[in-house]
């Protein structure tokens, strides 16, 4: 039996050699794909988008862990893909076109559920990350899928999914829209248009076999949590420290410390979009160069609470962007 704990350890450090060897090991010892990437590797990553929105990770640790976590996939990949081939799903069970929306860079979720529906059977093209409505179009013009994936992880993104839909809709393009991402809710589903939401890959994979008129469609899953910004009553003449996150000199995120209590604001869509912009502009837009341009401002001191400061200072750079 795996050292879970131990694992999820090792991922939380971004120790991708250790995750990868006890990957291997697993396997080895005849735990399945399923139960390593749930209990050693999914629930690893839980504790690091926990520790992400309390202000204990910032980007780059996230970034190692999630490059750990891309170290233990390309492991179970085959296993993943092959397991599921043997459950009798033929070669020919759809076309799927999968991508992440314009302005996103995450991929994990995505290309496990890319993995999984390959198992299953479909022809994947997976046209990566940060994927425009005219992007989604032109890669469908090529390869006439019956059923679109996207996928989104921030509140700022998935918004864009439904820019998308509209957008085929427009064209008289009719295909089957599947979305997810954490943040993504039956609901949300329904006020988008979409034809379909799954919590997680497996729930992925019926949903799009139910489209193909195998199966039924997964149940309802519970609505993701977002991030919130805490807020404490502190008393007069309180002192909080803060810093601002650029993006090379644009603003992305805000965190603020008094001594009772920490803050952290992520910046609104406009900021997210004019950053994407930036970055497209400059060709940024792979993974690892994009995040090496963000760096902590210097500490600033300002009277108040960590809350009220950081509402002040968004202000202050909602102002200054016009
Ligand atoms: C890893 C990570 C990163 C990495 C991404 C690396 C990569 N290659 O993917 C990096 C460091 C680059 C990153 C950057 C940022 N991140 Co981030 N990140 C995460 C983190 C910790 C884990 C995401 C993950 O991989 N989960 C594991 C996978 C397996 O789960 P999943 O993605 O949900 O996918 C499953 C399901 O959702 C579903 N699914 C997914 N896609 C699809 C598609 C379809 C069609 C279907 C049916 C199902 C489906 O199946 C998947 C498999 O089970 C999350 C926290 C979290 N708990 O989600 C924050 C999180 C998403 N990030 C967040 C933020 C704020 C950011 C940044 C804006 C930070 C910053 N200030 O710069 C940037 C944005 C960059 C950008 N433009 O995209 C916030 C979003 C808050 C919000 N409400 O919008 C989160 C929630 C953290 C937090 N709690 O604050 N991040």
């Amino acid at each position: 039996m795996p050292d879970y704990a131990q694992m999820n350890q090792y991922l939380y450090e971004g120790n991708a050699k250790e995750v990868g060897a006890m990957t291997v090991a697993a396997i080895a010892e005849g735990i399945t794909p399923q139960e390593i990437l749930s209990k050693g590797l999914i629930a690893g990553m839980s504790v690091v988008g926990e520790d992400f929105k309390h202000n204990i990770l910032y980007v780059p640790e996230v970034l190692i862990a999630a490059r750990a976590m891309k170290a233990a996939m390309a492991v179970l990949r085959p296993l993943l893909v092959a397991g599921d081939a043997e459950s009798g799903v033929s070669s020919t069970t759809g076309v799927l076109l999968m991508g992440t929306v314009r302005g996103d860079l995450h991929d994990i979720g995505k290309n496990l559920v890319c993995m999984m529906a390959e198992g299953a059977g479909f022809e994947v093209h997976d046209i990566g990350v940060d994927q425009s409505v005219e992007k989604f179009m032109a890669a469908a013009d090529e390869c006439k899928p019956h059923i679109i994936g996207m996928s989104a992880l921030l509140t700022t993104t998935m918004t864009y999914m439904k820019t998308v839909i509209d957008g085929f809709e427009a064209d008289g393009r009719d295909v089957k829209f599947a979305i997810g991402g954490a943040p993504i809710s039956q609901m949300f589903s329904d006020e988008i248009g979409a034809d379909g939401y799954g919590a997680d890959a497996s729930s992925a994979v019926d949903l799009f076999l139910s489209f193909m008129g195998q199966g039924d469609a997964p149940s309802d899953a519970p609505v993701a949590q977002v991030a919130q910004i805490e807020t404490a009553d502190a008393p007069k003449g309180t002192q909080t420290t803060f810093q601002i996150l650029y993006w090379q000199d644009l603003p992305s995120a805000i965190k603020a410390a008094d001594e009772f209590t920490e803050v952290k604001i992520e910046l609104p869509l406009p900021f997210v979009e004019r950053i994407d912009e930036a970055a497209q502009r400059l060709g940024l837009t792979d993974e690892a160069t994009y995040t090496a341009q963000y760096k902590w401002g210097d500490d600033q001191d300002r009277e108040g609470s960590a809350a009220e400061v950081a509402a002040a200072v968004q202000a202050e750079l909602e102002i200054a962007a016009g």
